[in-house]
């Protein structure tokens, strides 16, 4: 541990083939061709020659021959049983390698005990979780009783199964009593994701919380492809990092495949990498060989890695995607359909086995902007861990977002965490039967831990629910020093639940519950800045029509987030942006939340009478006259603010008789958009309704597309667009396409989120002469900047002109700071129609006009 706080530790290379190069025999794998791990038994001769070789280059630690001396591999060969013998006797042959060379010439020499990922994917339901814990926890206590000084767990691309294997290593370290490192290495393909979808941000959000001790890459790339992923682990993660590429992408020779980086160019890289991120641990993986290792160790030896200064980003991860708890501009929207005791439709369809149902409401959660979705499955009579272990199971693949966990059942929250692979949130702890050892806080709180799981916490506890504002926050008070103190959890990994009651059921002492709420949230955040906070918010509006609890949930809501709440539990696309409502109607609903009752006005029974008889649909038609009895040009702009489609292409049409297409674009439906982004910005709209405004803009732009102007020139030239990673604001950047496209150039337009490498692979694919990227976030800019230094890094900043634009970026950062960086063109367009001069004239340069 000292070491890798203190300074680069070089591990070994490749070791498959360097076995394969000595030409085992078939007794020497006991007739199990091609099982490794049984040489370490039988030829440690062969094993321990192979740590030797490098040994001698100088590397600092060599990895045991252990690779698939787990359940899943040894499986295949029928020896599931022999994961502890195989695990032990390879741990061995490399300690006395290490020892041997230790008593040399002094210098430490460790054993990095390898714990593979198998050959099965839990997410995908090739083997239970359990069993594959299980095994790895055999694993590592063969290899530390080998006498390994670390267990690294490596090339993994199933957040689960890594999951698995860093549950049953730490699991085997606490049976032996012992407290050794423990490593994880995740494997990033070539589309920039590990295999079944992960980006970067979801392995770090999902892993560091299992207390791990390093993170970092290994296989499937050479370094070129790393930089990226570890760019973002250097900026995220507060744990050490390592990387151990291959040499380089495979090429298919006539003698078959070979690795093309050279010793020099992996030692080129990794030094690069040493100096520009931090790393504490490098060597290499596929295709490297002793002497790669002898160039790297020469070269980084002596290194003193920067400090780094990470900004971590608290939050949850889906398979696929890290989702932070703090939303810029909006609350973390969870969504609470999927719940058995909230949705009658979720309810049936889980009562009676439709599954596939099941995950369509999780789905339309997602359309509608939902940040994390609530999964309940709790209900009288039913085997809750069956039902959570099905329906967790589907949401694991099918869910882009986060889940929360939520059960009153710990064993249902269990099944629930074994079958996730990304970082789940726990819904919830209490007191309410105290935190003694057998309590359900404890249990509960203990699971959070070990699997690294965020915690909603409510503020009840043995007296019962929290109502006023001091107690609420004496209660939170007790559990944010508990589960930080006693359970190692994160104060900004607690999501506090200050609890919310009905205000409308005209009983005298629920008329203060509304304040006491916001209060509480208020108070919490002054003293806690980092806690979250969250609210099952619908309880609020109890007992009222459904169109009246739209507004009060709505109005509430947003009292509740300028108090400082993070997050509610809601029906996302039933909290309306109060813009949309009367003035009479807010007026009366703030009045009922605040308690401003007067002499002869009750503003409960106001409410009830203003909503009399009024349905969601009866409100809508309301609006719907309101909206044709505006000008052509006032409506066109209003059906973008308020993301009305019905009736959109008739009046476009009829826009289209006196204006040109690209006019109605830019001169209406922007302008709406304007509107729209100011909305958003001061906190007036929520996300679900920006959706729908870009729903609507959308499909104004594919309507009027066929309608505008087209240039018969065609080949003028090859721009590859996209917009930038984690960034899904797109409707910008497909006006360029059309507009750019209409003007004869061929746009390549490869969609959102793009990480630098998939740009990078289309501009070489399609030969492009131009890479424009888009970008709406401030994070968004400095990706833009790190993909510039990406490109000067792999030597193509002289190839590739980049045009950048995007609502984030300004003039000044483009042309002044991006200038300086990068070692090509790079410019600034404000607009589409900037977009294509620019075009125009980096091609006639390029064309040599
Ligand atoms: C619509 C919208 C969304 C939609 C996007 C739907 C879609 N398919 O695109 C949804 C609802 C999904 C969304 C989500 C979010 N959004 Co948003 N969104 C907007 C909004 C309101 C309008 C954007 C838009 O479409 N404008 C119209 C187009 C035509 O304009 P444009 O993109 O700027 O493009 C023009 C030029 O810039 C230029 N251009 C753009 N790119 C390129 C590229 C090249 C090569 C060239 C030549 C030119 C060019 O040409 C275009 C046409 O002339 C903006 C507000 C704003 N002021 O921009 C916020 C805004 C961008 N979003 C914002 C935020 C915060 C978010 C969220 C993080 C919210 C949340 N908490 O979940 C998420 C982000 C999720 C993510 N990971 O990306 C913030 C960003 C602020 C910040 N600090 O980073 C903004 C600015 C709102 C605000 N005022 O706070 N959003």
């Amino acid at each position: 541990r000292e070491a890798l706080a203190t300074r680069v530790v070089v591990a070994d290379g490749a070791m498959g083939t360097m076995l394969q190069a000595q030409d085992p025999s078939l007794d020497d794998f006991q007739q199990l061709e091609g099982c490794n791990e049984i040489l370490n038994v039988t030829r440690p001769d062969i094993v321990r020659s192979v740590h030797e070789a490098y040994f001698s280059v100088g590397v600092d630690c060599v990895e045991t021959n252990t690779f698939g001396a787990n359940h899943s591999a040894l499986a295949e060969y029928d020896i599931p049983e022999r994961v502890h013998e195989l695990s032990e006797a390879g741990a061995r042959v490399a300690r006395e390698a290490a020892d041997e060379f230790t008593a040399g010439d002094g210098r430490p020499r460790w054993v990095l005990g390898s714990m593979g990922p198998g050959t099965k994917l839990p997410t995908l339901g090739h083997a239970p979780y359990i069993t594959l814990r299980d095994a790895y926890q055999r694993n590592a206590e063969g290899l530390v009783a080998g006498g390994a000084d670390a267990l690294l767990v490596e090339t993994t691309q199933d957040l689960l199964q890594t999951k698995a294997a860093v549950l049953g290593a730490r699991r085997g370290l606490d049976v032996l009593g012992v407290d050794l490192p423990v490593i994880v290495s995740v494997t990033v393909e070539t589309t920039g994701t590990m295999l079944l979808g992960s980006e970067i941000g979801a392995a770090l959000t999902a892993l560091e919380p299992l207390g791990i001790d390093m993170i970092g890459l290994n296989c499937a790339t050479g370094p070129a492809e790393m930089s990226e992923h570890l760019r973002y682990l250097a900026r995220n993660a507060r744990i050490p990092l390592s990387c151990m590429p291959n040499a380089g992408l495979p090429v298919l020779g006539k003698d078959g495949a070979h690795y093309p980086l050279t010793a020099p160019e992996l030692a080129d890289a990794q030094e690069i990498f040493v100096r520009e991120y931090g790393l504490s641990l490098v060597g290499g993986c596929c295709g490297t060989t002793p002497e790669h290792l002898r160039q790297v160790v020469e070269r980084v030896r002596g290194v003193t890695p920067p400090e780094r200064d990470p900004r971590p980003e608290p939050g949850a991860a889906s398979l696929y995607q890290a989702v932070p708890f703090r939303q810029d501009t909006s609350y973390l929207a969870i969504g609470e359909r999927t719940n058995a005791n909230g949705s009658k439709k979720f309810r049936e369809a889980m009562l009676e086995g439709r599954w596939d149902d099941c995950v369509e409401t999780a789905r339309e959660q997602i359309r509608e902007g939902a940040h994390m979705l609530d999964l309940c499955v709790d209900y009288v009579g039913r085997d809750g861990v069956a039902d959570m272990e099905e329906l967790a199971g589907r949401f694991a693949t099918a869910s882009t977002l986060p889940i929360v966990l939520d059960s009153t059942e710990v064993e249902v929250i269990r099944a629930g965490l074994e079958k996730l692979g990304g970082r789940a949130v726990i819904n919830s702890v209490n007191y309410e039967d105290g935190d003694g050892p057998d309590s359900r806080f404890a249990r509960v709180s203990g699971l959070a831990r070990e699997h690294g799981a965020a915690l909603i916490a409510l503020t009840i506890d043995e007296e019962g629910q929290a109502r006023t504002p001091e107690k609420k926050v004496e209660i939170a008070e007790r559990l944010i020093g508990d589960l930080t103190g006693n359970w190692g959890i994160r104060e900004s990994d607690i999501l506090i639940d200050t609890l919310t009651f009905t205000i409308c059921t005209g009983q005298e002492e629920s008329r203060g519950d509304g304040i006491a709420t916001i209060e509480a949230i208020r108070e919490l955040k002054r003293r806690h800045p980092d806690v979250q906070t969250t609210l099952g918010l619908s309880n609020i509006s109890f007992g009222l029509n459904p169109a009246a609890r739209i507004l009060l949930n709505s109005v509430f809501l947003d009292e509740c987030v300028k108090a400082g709440l993070d997050s509610a539990i809601v029906h996302a696309s039933k909290i309306l942006p109060i813009a949309r409502f009367d003035e009479e109607q807010v007026t009366t609903a703030l009045d009922l939340v605040y308690d401003r009752r007067r002499e002869g006005y009750d503003p409960l029974q106001k409410l009830m009478q203003l909503f009399e008889g009024a349905t969601a649909k009866s409100l809508k038609a309301g609006k719907a006259e309101e909206l044709a009895a505006l000008p052509l040009e006032e409506r066109l702009k209003r059906r973008i603010v308020d993301g009305e489609k019905n009736g959109l292409e008739a009046d476009l049409d009829s826009a289209l008789v006196d204006r040109p297409a690209l006019d109605i674009v830019n001169e209406t439906l922007l302008d709406g958009m304007k509107v729209v982004g100011e909305l958003f910005g001061s906190g007036q709209m929520q996300l679900p309704f920006v959706l729908q405004s870009a729903e609507v803009m959308k499909s104004a732009v594919a309507h009027l597309e066929p309608h505008m102007e087209k240039s018969d020139s065609e080949g003028k030239g090859t721009i590859v667009l996209a917009t930038v990673r984690g960034d899904v604001h797109d409707i910008g950047k497909n006006l360029v396409d059309i507009i750019l496209s209409n003007n004869g150039y061929n746009v390549v337009n490869l969609g959102i989120k793009q990480p630098v490498s998939a740009i990078l692979e289309a501009a070489e694919e399609h030969r492009a002469d131009v890479i424009g990227m888009s970008g709406l976030l401030v994070k968004s800019t400095v990706i833009m900047k790190e993909n510039l230094q990406e490109l000067n890094q792999r030597g193509l900043a002289a190839r590739f002109p980049v045009i950048l634009g995007g609502a984030a970026l300004t003039r000044a950062y483009v042309e002044q700071d991006l200038h300086e960086i990068y070692e090509g063109e790079v410019r600034y367009a404000r607009d589409a129609f900037e977009g294509l001069h620019l075009m125009d004239a980096l091609i006639a340069v390029k064309r040599g006009v």
